[in-house]
């Protein structure tokens, strides 16, 4: 149904565990588009929303760890409200999307990382937003060690705090998510940031190519 509805925007988001390079990335990819005359909208999870960024605060308050079930619960919750307020309305209205962060993410951290069943997921996934999932996703793959030395200057959050076993399993959820969806494009996210951004150009100008094409 996305892609099949005359002048509907696409949906592209950025994945990776902390400290991959996203936010420096999504910029990129607006800018990218933009140069290609697309209109596009930024937006980041968990956020986008006022009911999103509460929620955020409460999900990553160092100060008060959630429950896995609670900790998934709330993350579908801003979803719900991100998808309805924001990214469906831009995408009907032919704006490109670019995400940091969406669903992929609650399969890494939650499921891979906490231990939630992807079932669960799968299921909260479609009562969420069954019909719109990304078009493209570009998933920058980092080591932990790199992650964290490039997050040792700041404040750290709740996720930010937990251990490398945890960080490792966020990796690595990242990493089977990519094996079984051809959306997702995963990019060296270690290297050095000229690098990083050539190769996320690269993904994206191949994506519009695809897309006029069709
Ligand atoms: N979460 C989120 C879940 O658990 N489940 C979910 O479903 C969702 C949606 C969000 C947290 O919520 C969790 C995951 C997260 O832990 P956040 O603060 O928004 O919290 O965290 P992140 O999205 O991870 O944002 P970060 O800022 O931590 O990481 P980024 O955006 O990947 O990294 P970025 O671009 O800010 O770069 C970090 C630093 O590295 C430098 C940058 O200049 C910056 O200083 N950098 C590089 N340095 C060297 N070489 C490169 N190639 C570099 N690229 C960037």
């Amino acid at each position: 149904m996305r892609a099949s509805v005359p002048n509907r925007g696409r949906f592209i988001t950025l994945e990776g565990p902390d400290g991959a390079g996203k936010s420096t990335q999504a910029q990129l990819v607006a800018d990218t588009l933009r140069a290609h005359g697309k209109e596009v909208v930024t937006t980041r999870e968990p956020g986008g929303t006022a009911v999103g960024n509460r929620l955020r605060q409460v999900l990553l308050d160092p100060q008060t760890p959630l429950q896995p079930t609670t900790e998934t619960l709330l993350m579908f919750a801003a979803r719900a409200e991100h998808v309805a307020h924001v990214i469906e309305p831009a995408l009907a209205a032919g704006r490109w999307v670019v995400c940091d962060r969406f669903t992929d993410s609650t399969f890494a951290y939650q499921g891979d990382g906490r231990g939630i069943a992807k079932g669960a997921i799968e299921t909260l996934a479609a009562f969420t937003h069954a019909h719109c999932w990304p078009d493209l996703t570009l998933c920058l793959d980092v080591p932990p060690a790199t992650a964290a030395g490039r997050m040792q200057e700041r404040t750290l959050d709740g996720f930010e705090r937990e251990d490398d076993g945890f960080y490792r399993r966020v990796r690595e959820g990242f990493l089977k998510q990519a094996a079984r969806e051809a959306r997702i494009v995963v990019i060296d996210g270690s290297s050095a940031l000229e690098v990083v951004s050539k190769a996320v150009q690269h993904a994206v100008e191949t994506f519009i190519r695809r897309t006029e094409a069709a």
